[in-house]
């Protein structure tokens, strides 16, 4: 089927850089997705908007052009709650990728299996009103309770202005609880004023919330060039992603976002984003939890002799 892609929206970064920042081995991008693409895997009718093609062969090789070992593929919306393309990469990646599904009520546990033996590991409730429609909160609740069983967990996607209404949800999941992008603040507001705080708060008060450091692209006012040199980007997201980083060490994950979704200012260098880590992560012992222990524990718990049963 031919998709036209929705108007104004940029292609991703067909050469990336190397990155200066040498990645610890077997760091995984743990916030990542593939595009159809929509010839084999169409996509969703109620989406909102349409992607270029991004697959999965595309993936891997920028996965190894970055220096990851491993992917967590999430499900996005353009895709609805069929999976096929994301499972389709999963299972590409040989054991080097998990997935992160959309399901709705009434999905078949058969189904819910097939999906943990491609390699899911977690559903995505997203919040962010340009993307989805709305979805009962009874319904996500349930879905939560039944994807607890296969010891799955939730992400979430919320914009800052939206925890004070979404809270209550929020702290009665069942589940590890994973929030996208730090929950989307608002930087241009204090990192240690009244909304940051409330962030901060939901993750200090409940220790099965996790927050990815993602997507400095999506939230920077300042930009990709820095006034000292270009791999010093997006300067006015650090103070967050370090608060957030040194605050919560055991409870962090990082991921590219790629092929970056709905960006239509600018389109981000993956290699420049790699280089973001050292600022965001400061020692090599914060560095190796964000890439690898937490991904890890989280993601691939049966590698990890001894730790399986400590993830909160
Ligand atoms: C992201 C961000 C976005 C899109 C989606 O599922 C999606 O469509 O997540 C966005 O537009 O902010 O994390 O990929």
């Amino acid at each position: 089927m031919q998709f036209q892609k929705t108007p104004g929206w940029l292609d991703w970064y067909a050469n990336p850089s190397k990155p200066g920042f040498t990645l610890p081995p077997g760091s995984v991008d743990a916030h990542c997705h593939v595009f159809g693409p929509g010839d084999s895997f169409p996509y969703a009718a109620e989406r909102r908007y349409t992607p270029c093609d991004a697959s999965k062969r595309q993936l891997f090789a920028l996965r190894d052009h970055l220096g990851f070992a491993r992917n967590v593929i999430v499900q996005a919306t353009c895709h609805g709650a069929d999976n096929r393309a994301m499972v389709d990469a999963c299972i590409g990646a040989k054991g080097n990728a998990r997935g992160v599904a959309a399901v709705r009520r009434g999905v078949g546990d058969r189904e819910l299996e097939d999906l943990h033996t491609a390699g899911v590991r977690g559903v995505r409730f997203n919040f962010v009103r340009r993307l989805v429609d709305f979805t009962p909160r009874d319904e996500l609740m349930e879905i939560a309770g039944r994807i607890k069983r296969l010891g799955w967990h939730v992400v979430v996607y919320f914009e800052a202005q939206d925890l004070p209404e979404l809270w209550d949800f929020f702290t009665a999941l069942p589940t590890i609880v994973v929030v996208d992008h730090m929950g989307r603040p608002d930087v241009r507001k204090p990192v240690d004023g009244p909304e940051f705080e409330l962030f901060v708060k939901l993750m200090r008060e409940h220790d099965n919330v996790w927050s990815k450091l993602s997507c400095p692209e999506r939230l920077s006012i300042s930009g990709p060039r820095a006034l000292d040199g270009e791999r010093n980007a997006y300067r006015d997201v650090v103070p967050f992603a370090r608060r957030i980083a040194e605050t919560f060490p055991d409870r962090v994950l990082w991921g590219t976002d790629w092929p970056h979704p709905n960006l239509k200012d600018h389109m981000p260098d993956d290699g420049l984003l790699v280089d973001f880590i050292p600022h965001i992560a400061m020692t090599a012992e914060l560095q190796r939890k964000l890439l690898v222990d937490n991904p890890m524990r989280l993601y691939w718990p049966e590698e990890v002799c001894g730790l399986a049963r400590s993830a909160p």
